[in-house]
């Protein structure tokens, strides 16, 4: 039986960031499964180089029996196009195999998922889909027990991925390849404006440390890695797991460099932040969200500003890089949270920080207070949700125009946007004045002194 695996493209315009390329974990997962239990597997990922295979006849030509996608919220406007294609050849009786949908949109939007679809998995898929493939599936919609033990899946389908012009790479670590990894699941946390609960639920569930050293060690050996970038939500969660894989990396000498994204309150331990930074953690990649204890507190983050100082302090002493993820435009905030925010950035200094505008996906309780409460101005046709000032806060934080980000021409804004628009204002000010000192003709800057005098009379200027 002959199982294609695929994903969706990214939209042309969208409010998130699509431009990382990297491999399909869950996907890849269910290809190793799959393959495993000797059906053979296709793929083709149009997220990472769109394509029009369907119409182009790959499923005729390759003899596909059933067609699985992976659906997310975002590019959903293609998955659902590409139903609809797929749909159209059965309609023609030109393919007659049955169409699977996974990922976290069937979680958070089973109502936007067309009948025609044959089945539709939710949240873990490998057990499903073995279910589905093998006759065996109940019902049209899945929802399998959460696998106990992890270890029991099989590694990524490597020689398929590494073929294929994914991101080898990443921004705060300064070693190539690097490869991306997930070994946990679920996350005990109830972050507000956070869909993976929905998606996952509350159970935490882990690779062991030797689970994850064989396939780096693998990874190493055949494909030269020297990388590993743990793209997930809290790798350090469980810290037992983490000083394991530490210890055992360190003994077993691959001299692999690795990153990892988390939250701060598992860092704020000296000794943990030692013994990862020892077995070669360059950098982590922190959930900070904000500096104001009240919009913490209102994120439902369970951290403290104190927390987040401790964490990025002990991994500065220790050589790790931070990267901070940062919120803004959540209902309720105001110019001097963002400036709380900003003041803390300055104060502590990490290698790096982004502030990303809020945009309720759905299902998040933060997405259903602002429906509920009709806190947004406009709501897209893939139901995301875009507060008052998003057009002043892309300018802002993005420097773009938010025609860029979403087809709507936003009226209403709050003191925040207008605070941040003066701020723009003022910067353009200091901008042209800047230029304007720097072009004056040697002449009159004699006249007026040396360049240092220069200098001093474009401050009064600016900040008169
Ligand atoms: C790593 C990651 C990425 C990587 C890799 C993406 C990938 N497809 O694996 C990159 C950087 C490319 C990425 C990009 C984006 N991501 Co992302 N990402 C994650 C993260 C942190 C982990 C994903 C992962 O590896 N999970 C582990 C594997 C095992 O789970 P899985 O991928 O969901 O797959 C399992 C099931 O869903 C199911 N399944 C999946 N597909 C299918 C298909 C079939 C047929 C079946 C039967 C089952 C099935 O079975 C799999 C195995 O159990 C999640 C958060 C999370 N906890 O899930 C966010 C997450 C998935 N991303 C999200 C978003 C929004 C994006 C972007 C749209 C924008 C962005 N910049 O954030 C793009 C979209 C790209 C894309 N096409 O996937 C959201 C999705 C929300 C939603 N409602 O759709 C999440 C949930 C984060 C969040 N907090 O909101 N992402
Ligand atoms: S933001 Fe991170 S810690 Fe918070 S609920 Fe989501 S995955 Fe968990």
């Amino acid at each position: 039986m002959n199982v294609l695996f695929t994903t969706s493209a990214a939209p042309k315009i969208s409010p998130f960031f699509t431009d990382e390329k990297r491999p399909p974990l869950g996907l890849g997962s269910l290809m190793s499964v799959v393959r495993n239990e000797g059906y053979n597997v296709f793929f083709v990922d149009n997220y990472l180089q769109p394509t029009n295979f369907i119409k182009e006849g790959y499923l005729q030509k390759n003899k596909i029996d059933y067609v699985g996608i992976y659906a997310n919220t975002i590019c959903y406007r293609d998955t659902l196009k590409m139903f609809n294609e797929i749909e159209d050849l059965r309609k023609k009786g030109i393919w007659n195999g049955k169409i699977v949908v996974g990922g976290p949109h069937t979680s958070v939007a089973l109502d936007t998922i067309p009948d025609f679809v044959d089945y539709v998995v939710q949240g873990e898929g490998e057990r499903a889909i073995l279910k589905i493939l093998n006759g065996e599936a109940e019902g049209r919609i899945i929802r399998e027990e959460r696998i106990k033990d992890l270890d029991s899946l099989p590694f990524q389908p490597w020689s398929i991925f590494a073929k294929l012009p994914y991101d080898y790479s990443c921004l705060w670590m300064d070693t190539k390849p690097v490869f991306t990894m997930n070994t946990s699941r679920g996350c005990p946390f109830e972050c507000a404006f956070c869909s993976v609960d929905s998606i996952w639920g509350k159970k935490y569930t882990d690779f062991s440390a030797d689970r994850i050293i064989n396939e780096i060690e693998y990874l190493v050996k055949n494909f030269g890695a020297k990388g590993i970038y743990f793209r997930e939500d809290n790798f350090t969660l469980n810290r037992k797991r983490v000083e394991e894989f530490c210890t055992k990396l360190t003994n077993k000498k691959l001299s692999i460099k690795w990153a990892c994204e988390t939250r701060v309150d598992t860092l704020c331990d000296e000794e943990l932040v030692k013994i990862m930074s020892d077995a070669g953690c360059e950098a982590v990649y922190l959930g900070v969200e904000s500096g104001s204890q009240r919009i913490l507190d209102i994120l439902k983050k369970h951290i403290t500003v104190e927390q987040i100082e401790r964490c990025i302090t002990l991994c500065k002493k220790h050589n790790i890089r931070t990267y901070c993820s940062l919120i803004t435009g959540v209902p309720g905030e105001t110019y001097d949270d963002y400036l709380l925010t900003k003041n803390l950035m300055k104060k502590l200094k990490p290698y790096a920080y982004t502030f990303s505008i809020f945009v309720g996906i759905p299902h998040s309780e933060l997405y259903k207070k602002v429906l509920d409460q009709k806190l947004y101005e406009h709501i897209d046709d893939i139901g995301l949700l875009y507060l008052p000032g998003y057009d002043a806060k892309t300018k802002y934080f993005y420097g773009k125009d938010s025609k860029q980000f979403v087809d709507y021409e936003f009226k209403q804004r709050t003191d925040f946007d207008e605070e941040l628009l003066k701020e723009l204002d003022k910067n353009k000010v200091k901008r042209s004045l800047r230029r304007v000192v720097f072009f004056l003709p040697s002449s009159i800057l004699k006249k007026i002194g040396k360049q240092n005098e220069a200098k001093k009379l474009y401050k009064r200027i600016v900040n008169r």
